[in-house]
């Protein structure tokens, strides 16, 4: 993965205060998503024949990845460069939750507009940033397959300015095209949405949730299986902390728990 200078992370942590989301292009390896993609087909398959997806909206679905193969791939979720970036933004040490996909496919629809996650506090100004998403597809993602749409400095108002400025068009919708290898961090309170697949191909995009170092989510979590477990680095099991230790990967046939994810 490239180096970024300290001061080049400096400026995209201020891009990202101002904007709630920044996109670092071509920083992962293609060879290295392709792989993911191959891997990733036939599970994403067998989940929809099961019927254990989490389903986001007509044909469209969420699941989880195993912690294992490629997918426990130290040079994507270690990377260096996010991680100074969703340090400078969320803090110190913090602590990695969630590897999962959202995919639209063919007639997949837009998604109400929403945020992943209500404000930390009720009736007070909403506060710095606790909970990243970090997204990079595992396709070119064009504005046929069903860009991810996201308004730009709405993480920092509370839920209903908002919804208030956007219904007011004070903030307007961005579609973010992005080739394979792009990576976008961004903060899950700004309005976004999903919107239609329009092609015959799945449009997987991945999702790590990095969190700040204090905070619990009880609706994702990572297992850990004790083989991948013995072989990670200082930094993938400190990252990794709070996170379940298990004999296997979990059976493709359990269904996601997440639900709840629009607010
Ligand atoms: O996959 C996408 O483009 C957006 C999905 C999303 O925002 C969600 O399901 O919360």
């Amino acid at each position: 993965m490239p180096d970024i200078a300290a001061s080049e992370l400096d400026a995209y942590a201020a891009q990202f205060e101002r904007d709630g989301m920044v996109v670092l292009k071509r920083h992962f390896r293609a060879e290295t998503l392709q792989a993911w993609r191959a891997a990733f087909e036939p599970l994403l398959r067998g989940r929809i024949a099961a019927g254990t997806t989490a389903v986001r909206g007509d044909n469209r679905h969420y699941i989880t990845l195993p912690f294992a193969g490629v997918f426990a791939d130290e040079s994507i979720f270690c990377d260096p460069a996010i991680l100074g970036i969703v340090e400078r933004v969320a803090g110190e040490d913090p602590v990695m939750c969630q590897l999962a996909t959202d995919t639209p496919l063919d007639g997949s629809t837009y998604q109400d507009i929403h945020r992943d996650t209500p404000p930390l506090f009720d009736d007070q100004p909403e506060t710095p940033s606790f909970q990243l998403a970090v997204n990079f597809p595992l396709c070119d993602v064009t504005l046929e397959n069903g860009p991810f749409e996201t308004t730009l400095g709405t993480h920092r108002m509370r839920p209903d300015d908002a919804m208030t400025a956007w219904r007011e068009n004070r903030v307007e919708l961005k579609a973010i095209e992005m080739e394979l290898g792009d990576v976008m961090i961004r903060d899950v309170r700004a309005l976004h949405r999903g919107t239609p697949n329009r092609t015959d191909q799945p449009r997987p995009m991945v999702v790590i949730g990095y969190s700040r170092s204090w905070y619990y989510r009880p609706e994702v979590h990572i297992d850990v299986p004790a083989d991948v477990d013995a072989r990670l680095s200082a930094r993938a099991r400190r990252l990794l902390r709070s996170m379940p230790r298990v004999d296997s990967v979990q059976s493709p046939d359990a269904p996601e728990a997440y639900r709840k994810f629009a607010y």
